[in-house]
């Protein structure tokens, strides 16, 4: 099939990409959003998120004309929803004596009923967004079939994840594997001839539902992964272990990949979908369950480690090092680094925080705008996010800017230096020596 028109509905990290990447291959793409500030800025020429090599994309985009904004869909060739699924916040549901996060589909229902009145014959629609299992069938295909067409018959119909790594978004859109579920195996290849316009990986067709189940066992093994490490950064506290070392020792193993303990599972991919699982089958998911719940424990345990690394928390003045929710990115969705702040200030702790890819940082916490400023008048220097700058600091740059006697590294960026030599304890996340 050809597409010569494309909807995009949700531009925000994957649906801004997405749209600018298939304007760039030729395609004639209307972006659409909700948010007249998002679409105001991009009618100017401007993007409103951090992401590596999107502004240049974007505006290359926007150049050759093929890229316009409005605020609801018109008729295209194809579809493609990309908005927010994100949980519920404050409200729990309940099954087998498990609670748990429940996703708010709400987003997807109002994108899938904007495109029915526009919807013809011969259209594909895409859902892209990270959804529970069967949404694409369950909950997307029967608003569509409103408009009197039929998925499968009179439009095509799929599912297809995005899989990209925030920071680069970009490359990985065009190399990665992208999966194509279809409702029947004609709309996976309507599907496929869609993307094959810029996608120069592998695309694999398969069924939608299958397709809603890939995306999420990808995030909820790395979920658990993560998970693990962190439970085994606890065991080392315990038994006076480096847990860093034993990682990098286990791992040698050819069949044993360890990945990294932190402060903690942040961003809207890997700390939201797992619940998905477990609000579909509570019964059947208690190792995802507790995965999710030993790394939503993550940020207490970083507040511990302050309070033995500084002896008491109230009045503590403390310069926290980074808010994203992982190294160099701007995004502080979910961030655990937020949370231990949160943490921090509720036990009486003065807390400066320094985002370097957001110097504005959150409202309900005081942010400044340099390092310098976080650690000047500091007692207790904390590192929660591994940007390259801040792993880049050294014992002789940081011992001007302040007085600070105490580091907490929780992301293993500050091994190795001679930090005693400058007059620093440096405690770490996970080592107990
Ligand atoms: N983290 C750890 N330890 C680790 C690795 C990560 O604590 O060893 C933390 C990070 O600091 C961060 C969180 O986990 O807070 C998630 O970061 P990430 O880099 O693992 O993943 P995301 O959320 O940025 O992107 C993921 C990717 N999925 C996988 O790698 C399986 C990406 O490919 C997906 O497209 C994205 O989720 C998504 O949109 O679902």
């Amino acid at each position: 099939m050809n597409f010569n028109t494309l909807c995009v509905i949700g531009l925000g990290y994957i649906g801004l990409p997405t749209a600018s990447t298939f304007a760039a291959h030729g395609v004639n793409v209307l972006g659409v959003d909700i948010n007249e500030a998002i679409l105001a800025t991009l009618r100017n020429g401007d993007i409103h998120i951090h992401e590596p090599g999107l502004r240049e994309e974007f505006q290359s985009a926007l150049k050759t004309g093929r890229l316009t904004f409005a605020s609801t869909p018109a008729p295209a060739d194809a579809f493609i929803i990309a908005v927010p699924t994100p949980f519920y916040e404050g409200e729990l549901g309940e099954a087998n004596g498990v609670q748990f996060k429940k996703a708010d589909m709400r987003a997807v229902t109002s994108a899938a009923e904007s495109i029915v009145p526009h919807l013809r014959k011969g259209n594909l629609v895409v859902l892209e967004s990270t959804s529970p299992p069967r949404t694409t069938v369950d909950l997307v295909r029967p608003i569509l079939e409103r408009s009197g067409l039929l998925a499968g018959r009179d439009f095509h119909l799929a599912y297809s994840p995005e899989r990209v790594l925030p920071g680069q978004i970009l490359r990985e859109l065009i190399e990665n594997a992208r999966v194509i579920g279809g409702v029947t195996r004609e709309s996976a290849q309507a599907g496929r001839d869609l993307y094959a316009t810029f996608v120069k990986g592998q695309i694999i067709q398969t069924d939608a539902t299958t397709a809603e189940m890939v995306k999420l066992m990808e995030n909820t093994t790395r979920d658990v992964n993560i998970a693990l490490a962190n439970e085994f950064a606890r065991l080392a506290d315990k038994f006076g272990v480096d847990v860093w070392e034993a990682i990098s020792i286990a791992s040698l193993h050819p069949r044993v990949k360890i990945l990294s303990p932190g402060p903690g599972v942040g961003g809207h991919c890997i700390s939201v979908d797992p619940w998905f699982f477990v609000e579909s089958a509570p019964e059947l998911t208690p190792l995802i369950y507790h995965a999710r719940i030993v790394n939503d424990g993550q940020p207490r345990q970083v507040v511990e480690l302050v309070r033995k690394a500084a002896g008491a928390l109230k009045g503590q003045r403390i310069a926290a090092l980074g808010l994203a929710y992982k190294p160099d990115v701007d995004d502080l969705r979910e961030s655990p680094a937020a949370e231990v702040v949160h943490l921090l200030q509720k036990e009486g702790a003065l807390v400066k925080a320094f985002e370097p890819f957001k110097p504005e940082g959150l409202p309900d916490m005081e942010c400044v705008p340099t390092l310098e400023a976080a650690v000047k008048d500091a007692d207790v220097i904390l590192l929660l996010v591994n940007h390259t700058d801040f792993r880049a600091l050294t014992p002789a740059a940081l011992r001007p800017l302040t007085a600070a006697k105490i580091l907490v590294d929780t992301v293993n960026g500050w091994d190795g230096r001679d930090w005693d030599g400058a007059g620093f304890k440096l405690h770490r996340l996970g080592v107990n020596k």
